[in-house]
């Protein structure tokens, strides 16, 4: 169990193009290793400069640190408002910048300054307090992807309320259990989305979510479809009777640094979800200072992050980091193929979209629909891609670099986790040369390492463990109601006071961070420790495959077999000949021990709402094993059936 075997493909090495260089923050490896260097030998003084010139301060802190490692307090004894960060502190410099640039999915265009955000936001928050909310309570907010949601979360924050976002594609279930582990008082709805031309009821799935006992008492609810919807009296509010009466000013109120922010449930692979819970000011800090650095900000920048608000890189890097270096945000309601798959390419043209940030997942989909939709629109603006939330594999990263960035952008392949509140391995778009399906190198003050199972360094390109060695400002404090379940599984995994991230890495020879997926997902074939996400990337190199996730069956000789399930291209057909030709394509890119005993072509991937695929239920129907564990983050229950369906007419 000590080591990963894995494939190292001599990829192609792209350095940063030079006209991005020459106008960069960071130009040269030679000054990110200076600024890591420092930052790791210095992390006190290092934090606390960026503390100081990033963030405003209601009042300084003492100390930078305090506690030790991993259950470390950042900034005791400062004080600020998140609010303030992301708006006030705009308002002179910039107050008629616009923050926002948002679109709904039928085609109207919202445009807010920071000035109107603000006013927006204080009118919210002072609705709030009117509801009788205070300081440390928990508000629960499904809604769509439009401007609201941002003013809802920005209101909690100026309260010092908690916010709880949850996705709005969640079920009544889902929101139920999250709530009552949350002990929300105020759920902040709409009455419906727009998705793919339909109205989806969210106010409706909030009424069920409250069915019996709730410690909600409240249900505030923005107008955004005109779909009817009971309002239940007493209970339920709506957005703009409550906005009509309030002043366009509020006092934020001061918190100190350690105050929560907010909890974000996240799946576990096991048992109930779990609430992450973030500070104030070492999540705002790196949260700034990241994406100023990752994204490499210009204040002419149009950014543009594709992900929801209901999931970490939505909170991190559509709301907290870009407001709080007084970016204009672009954002989007609806669905990518709406009304066709040119909708994001014309959104990049529409606003002169500079920075694309999306998933691998979704470039993948958009991959397969052809060259001729972006080719359709002037993608000129951008000058830097970036990617989350899975390992890329080369083939969508090449598509991704020539056709959408024209090989002109650097692609930054950013690796974090909703535990980590910001990004921490990836490369600094003017400074680090990228590798296809590389992360790279860690962001300053991030110290990673690869080691197995006691705790001990692997060598150069040896499949390990993950983890962090030294604290770093913006990550979890605990889980919420569960000290315990915080301390057993990230600290106390791998000996030595180490974060253990869960993912498996390898590191090569130039210090790049290569991630090899979740560790859970990893499969013993006779003895090897094989990464499923290689032979996945193996499999999507096949001109015929879409998609493809493979996960291990209980085998008597060999430990697991390999089991595929593939998605194929629309024009391609399944059949015997097809998988025989997959098998050798898997050996040949990978070798004969990654040989898949089992394929299965599936119509569709049981994946979570923020595109992750759900391996470990694959794990289940793979070995004919009832489904254990959470599902509520699937993003469609039908799959599970239709994969099981096609499980049992076409095993082999
Ligand atoms: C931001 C986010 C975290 C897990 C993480 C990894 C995987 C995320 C990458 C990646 C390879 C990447 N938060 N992951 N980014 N794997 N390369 N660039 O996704 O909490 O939802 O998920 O996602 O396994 O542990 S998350």
């Amino acid at each position: 169990m000590t080591s990963i075997t894995t494939m190292q493909p001599k990829g192609q090495v792209f350095p940063p193009p030079t006209a991005f260089q020459s106008q960069a923050l960071i130009q040269s490896v030679a000054a990110y290793e200076a600024l890591w260097n420092y930052a790791k030998d210095n992390p006190e003084a290092f934090w606390g400069g960026q503390a100081t010139s990033l963030l405003t301060w209601d009042m300084p802190w003492g100390v930078v640190r305090t506690g030790t490692g991993m259950q470390s307090q950042w900034f005791t004894g400062g004080y600020l408002n998140a609010s303030v960060n992301c708006l006030d502190r705009h308002l002179e410099t910039q107050g008629d910048k616009l923050a926002l640039i948002a679109e709904g999915e039928p085609g109207e265009v919202w445009r807010l300054t920071y000035r109107d955000l603000h006013r927006e936001v204080c009118k919210l928050a002072n609705g709030l307090r009117s509801l009788g909310l205070q300081q440390g309570d928990v508000v629960a907010i499904y809604m769509p992807m439009v401007p609201e949601l941002v003013i809802a979360v920005l209101a909690c924050a100026r309260l010092g309320l908690m916010h709880s976002v949850i996705f709005a594609g969640f079920s009544a279930e889902a929101i139920r259990s999250r709530n009552a582990d949350a002990q929300a008082k105020l759920i902040i709805t709409a009455d419906g989305l727009y998705r793919r031309g339909a109205v989806i009821p969210l106010k409706e799935t909030v009424d069920h979510s409250l069915e019996g006992a709730s410690s909600v008492e409240h249900v505030l609810v923005y107008q955004r479809t005109g779909a009817s919807v009971s309002m239940h009296p007493g209970r339920d509010l709506w957005w703009h009777d409550l906005m009509a009466m309030q002043s366009e000013t509020c006092a934020p109120v001061s918190v100190p640094a350690e105050h929560p922010l907010f909890l974000l449930y996240t799946s576990g692979s096991t048992g109930t979800p779990k609430g992450i819970v973030h500070t104030t000011a070492g999540y705002l800090l790196g949260t700034a200072l990241s994406h100023r650095y990752i994204f490499d900000l210009k204040p002419t920048d149009r950014y543009w992050c594709t992900a929801d608000a209901g999931w970490i890189t939505g909170h991190s890097y559509v709301i907290y980091g870009p407001l709080c270096n007084g970016t204009t945000v672009v954002m989007y309601e609806g669905a990518p193929n709406f009304p066709d798959w040119a909708r994001f390419w014309k959104i990049i043209e529409t606003h002169g979209v500079t920075q694309f940030y999306t998933a691998p997942t979704a470039i993948r989909s958009l991959m397969q629909q052809g060259d001729a939709w972006p080719e359709k629109h002037d993608l000129s603006s951008l000058r830097l891609l970036g990617t989350v939330g899975e390992p890329i594999n080369p083939k969508a990263w090449m598509w991704f670099h020539e056709k959408i960035g024209k090989t002109r952008c650097p692609i930054v392949d950013t690796w974090w986790q909703t535990e980590t509140g910001a990004i921490m391995i990836a490369p600094l778009p003017g400074a680090i040369s990228t590798k296809p399906g590389c992360a790279t190198r860690p962001f300053f003050g991030i110290v990673p390492d690869v080691v197995d199972h006691h705790g001990v360094p692997v060598g150069e390109n040896q499949g390990g463990l993950l983890v962090v060695r030294q604290p770093w400002p913006s990550m979890l404090r605990t889980i919420h109601g569960d000290h315990d379940r915080f301390l057993s599984q990230y600290c106390q995994v791998v000996p030595g006071d180490v974060y253990f991230t869960g993912d498996g890495a390898r590191r090569d020879a130039d210090g790049d961070y290569w991630i090899l997926g979740r560790v859970d997902d990893v499969l013993n074939v006779a003895g090897h420790r094989l990464s499923t996400m290689e032979i996945e990337s193996a499999l999507v190199s096949h001109p015929t495959v879409a998609e493809a996730a493979v996960v291990g069956k209980p085998d008597e000789v060999r430990g697991e077999a390999i089991c595929c399930f593939v998605t194929l291209k629309a024009t391609e057909h399944a059949g015997g000949e097809l998988k025989k030709q997959l098998q050798f394509h898997v050996v040949a890119q990978i070798g004969a021990l990654a040989r898949p005993q089992e394929i299965r072509f599936v119509q569709a991937l049981p994946k979570t709402r923020s595109g992750k695929i759900m391996r470990r239920l694959l794990r289940d129907l793979a070995a004919d094993r009832p489904i254990a564990g959470d599902v509520s983050t699937l993003e469609d229950l039908a799959t599970l059936d239709t994969i099981r369906a096609a499980s049992t007419e076409d095993d082999t």
